[in-house]
Parts: structure tokens; C-alpha cells; sequence
């Protein structure tokens, strides 16, 4: 196949990356979304997430003719599904998504064709949800059809560089649809690319989601008993992590995205008489926020009426734009069923919130606590002094171990570590 022609449903944050790294390496891509926001703009070069280079990359794409963006699918040599897959209220994967993107391609399948699933899904969902539509092309899969999981792995902020440099795992329904698809992704990986059968991909790609998760309950759960024990669980955390083969992640206010937060939730649904660590740990990092709001009501027990707290960041991490499933917005909604505290929010990546003041001063005036909530860089040196100024009551409570203690005692604050019983 010298310049393949590749048909792309969905044109999320994978999606429209993936899109624009083959269309740049000579690939014909047709980015297939159902919003016509979407579209019309990929058309015109312009794109609709934040992620560095991504715009400079999607216009060389769609200038040099190679990346076009249609509602519909068009045939093709190979077919890459990159929709989501969120969980419902009641923890189940719902696969809507990956279900309607199927039964929308199989008009426009041949002989010799690709199907390959990118989104996070449960294990078995290739086998199960997708095979059973694709049947209806007519095609024999795995002989005329070849099907398979490609798992993304990359890492919002630095998907371009990891598109490319890490290592991937394809499984296919059988061993010649993961050769297939592996010989059409080696176009622009430059990682490792390992060969399996498709419930093992499937399986892999939210082990390795769930692995990280599941250690950051831990370290939760440590933050906690430490908090009890007059111990600083940072401290004890780096001095473990010295071990050769110790790894433990760092606590905080909860764990948020679209990928730690609801991947575990996949493998419970399947097996949860046996998922028990896996449940547990989600439950666990799904209280942090209560948490947070616990050790608020303590830090502001002698305040009277209404109590002022002002949050710095509410992104699901550090330096970027993207607030799904963050922690922070679950914590200020805790606070607003609770009626007794005035919030005010300050992040330069998000552009809009009700409670958003336009800088660092206005968010602090009149304040009880500054909570810093996400680890922003921009966050590193605040000017305490001028917060200092214009607060109510100089408390700082900081849930990421991100501030200096010195510099913020040294400004007259009372300077409160998530997980530090020692400073309570
Ligand atoms: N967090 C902690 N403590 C830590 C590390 C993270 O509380 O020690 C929190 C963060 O604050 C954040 C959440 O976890 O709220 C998730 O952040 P993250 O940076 O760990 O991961 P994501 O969700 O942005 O991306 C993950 C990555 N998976 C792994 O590192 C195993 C990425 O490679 C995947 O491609 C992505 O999920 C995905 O799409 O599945």
C-alpha cells in the first residue's frame, strides 16, 4: 500500500491528531466527525482542542490536500474508530458511540479492508459489539475484513511526541489483522509495536490506566493515615520511593480526566465479584474531594457566617485547558450543596466559570483560604505579599505539596499540606 487511504471517525483529542500525522506522511485521511462545527473548521485548517503543534501540524495537513473532513465516512483502505467511551451515572461503559461510528462504516467496506478500534473500551468489545455489526458487510472477518484494537497510550500535552515515540500494542482478531494494521501504524511509529490478539490489547491498554489509578489510592489512602498519625506522607513517599523498586504516586485532591477516572470502571463492570482492589481504589480517589472539603470545614472552624475560600486551578491537571472529570469541580460542587461558603476560583487555562475572578488579587480579596487545587506552573510564585493585603484570614492550603512552606510563613500565612499530620 503506498499511500493508503484512511477513512477516521471520531475528531477528538486522538482522533484529529492521528488524522493529521498520517495525512502528513503521504496518507489520504478523511476525518469523519457528526458535528459539523467540527468539520467545517478542520476544512478551513482551524481546529477545535488545545494541544501544542496541533494547529500547525492540522493546516500543513489540509493545505497539502491530504486531510479533508466530512459527516459522512468514505471508502477506504483502512478504518480507525476514535469515538468516546464514557461511563453512565451507574458506572457502565456506555458504547454508543462505538456502535453508531460501526454500523456507519460498514456501507462503505471492501475486500481487503481495515477496521481498527483506538478508543479505551472494555475487554471484549471488538469481538462481542463490533464483529457482530461488521458481519453485515458480508465480508469474512480476519480473511477479507481485518479487525483490531490499537490502543492510544499518549499523554494529553505531548500527544504529537507520543503519537510517534511510544510504544504501541495492537491485537487483531487473528495474527494477520494485527500484521495488517501494524504494517499501516509503522507509517509514522517510530516506538516498538507488539503483536497480540485483540482481548488482550483491550485488556492491556485499561491495566495500564487502572495500575495508575489504583497506586494513587494508595497514596490517598496513605495521605490519610498520615494526616492521622501527625505524618507528612510527601516525606514518607520520596523517602520510600529511594527503594530500588518502590513507585509510589503522589496524593491530592482527587483524580480526574477523561482516562484514570473512568478506564477502571471497564474491568469492573465485566467481573466485579473479582474487581475488588480495582472498585475500591476508584472509590477511594473519588472521595479525595470530601476529603478536601473536610479538612476545609477544620482549617475554617473559628470563622463565623459565611466562609470565603478562594480555589486556585480546577483542571483535572497541571497546564492544561481540559476540566473533565476533574476533582476540583467535583469539590465545588460539594460546597455549594453545603450553602455556607462563598467560592471564588481563579485558572488562567479555563476561559469561563461562574466563579472566575480575572487574577490572583481579585480571587484573594476578602478571602479565608487560598486553596491551590491544581499545580499550574504559573502557580509556583504567587505574590503573597499583595494576597497578603486584601485576604480576610491568611490560611493557604496546599493539596499538591506544590508551595514552599518557608516562603509562605514567611508572608504571615498559616501554611496547611494535604497529607501532613505534622502540620495540623
Ligand atoms: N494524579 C495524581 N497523582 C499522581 C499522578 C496523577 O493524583 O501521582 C492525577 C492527576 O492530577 C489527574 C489524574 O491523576 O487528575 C490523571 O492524570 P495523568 O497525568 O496520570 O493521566 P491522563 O489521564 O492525562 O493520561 C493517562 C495516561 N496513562 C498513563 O500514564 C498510564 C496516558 O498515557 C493515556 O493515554 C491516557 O491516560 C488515556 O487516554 O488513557
Amino acid at each position: 500500500m503506498s499511500q493508503p487511504k484512511i477513512c477516521v471517525i471520531g475528531l477528538g483529542y486522538i482522533g484529529l491528531p492521528t488524522s493529521a500525522i498520517f495525512a502528513t506522511h503521504g496518507c489520504k485521511v478523511i476525518g469523519v466527525d457528526v458535528n459539523e462545527k467540527i468539520v467545517n473548521a478542520l476544512n478551513k485548517g482551524e481546529i477545535t482542542i488545545e494541544e501544542p503543534y496541533l494547529d500547525i501540524m492540522v493546516q500543513a495537513a489540509v493545505r497539502s490536500g491530504n486531510l479533508i473532513a466530512d459527516t459522512k465516512p468514505h471508502e477506504a483502505d483502512a478504518f480507525i474508530i476514535a469515538v468516546p467511551t464514557p461511563v453512565t451515572k451507574d458506572k457502565k461503559a456506555d458504547m454508543s458511540y462505538v456502535v453508531a461510528a460501526t454500523e456507519a462504516i460498514v456501507p462503505y467496506l471492501r475486500k481487503g479492508n481495515m477496521v481498527i478500534l483506538e478508543s479505551t473500551s472494555p475487554p471484549g468489545t471488538v469481538e462481542e459489539l463490533m464483529v457482530p455489526i461488521l458481519q453485515k458487510s458480508g465480508l469474512k472477518i480476519g480473511e477479507e475484513l481485518y479487525v483490531g484494537h490499537s490502543p492510544e497510550r499518549v499523554l494529553p500535552g505531548k500527544i504529537l511526541w507520543e503519537l510517534v515515540h511510544n510504544n504501541r500494542i495492537i491485537g487483531g482478531v487473528n495474527r494477520v489483522s494485527a500484521e495488517k494494521i501494524r504494517d499501516l501504524y509503522k507509517i509514522f511509529v517510530n516506538g516498538e509495536i507488539y503483536l497480540t490478539d485483540v482481548r488482550t490489547a483491550e485488556m492491556c491498554k485499561v491495566v495500564e490506566n487502572t495500575f495508575r489509578d489504583v497506586n494513587i489510592a494508595l497514596a490517598n489512602e496513605l495521605a490519610r493515615i498520615c494526616e492521622r498519625m501527625g505524618i507528612n506522607v510527601w516525606e514518607v513517599i520520596e523517602l520510600a520511593n529511594k527503594h530500588p523498586r518502590v513507585n509510589i504516586h503522589q496524593p491530592g485532591p482527587g483524580v480526574g480526566g477523561h482516562c484514570l477516572a473512568v478506564d477502571p470502571w471497564f474491568i469492573v463492570e465485566k467481573v466485579p465479584d473479582l474487581a475488588k482492589i480495582i472498585e475500591l481504589s476508584r472509590k477511594t480517589n473519588d472521595s479525595m474531594p470530601q476529603h478536601v472539603l473536610n479538612r476545609i470545614d477544620e482549617i475554617l472552624k473559628d470563622v463565623e457566617g459565611v466562609r470565603r475560600v478562594s480555589i486556585l486551578g480546577i483542571t483535572y491537571k497541571p497546564n492544561i485547558d481540559d476540566v473533565r472529570e476533574s476533582p476540583v469541580i467535583e469539590l465545588i460542587e460539594l460546597m455549594e450543596k453545603r450553602g455556607d461558603y462563598e467560592i471564588r476560583v481563579y485558572d488562567p487555562y479555563v476561559k469561563a466559570h461562574k466563579y472566575k475572578a480575572k487574577d490572583l488579587i481579585e480571587v484573594a480579596e476578602g478571602s479565608d483560604l487560598v486553596v491551590l487545587a491544581v499545580h499550574h506552573d504559573c502557580f509556583k510564585h504567587l505574590p503573597l505579599d499583595d494576597m497578603a493585603k486584601v485576604m480576610r484570614n491568611r490560611n493557604i492550603f496546599d493539596t499538591r505539596n506544590f508551595l514552599s512552606k518557608e516562603e509562605v510563613e514567611s508572608k504571615g500565612f498559616r501554611y496547611i499540606l494535604l497529607g501532613n499530620g505534622a502540620s495540623r
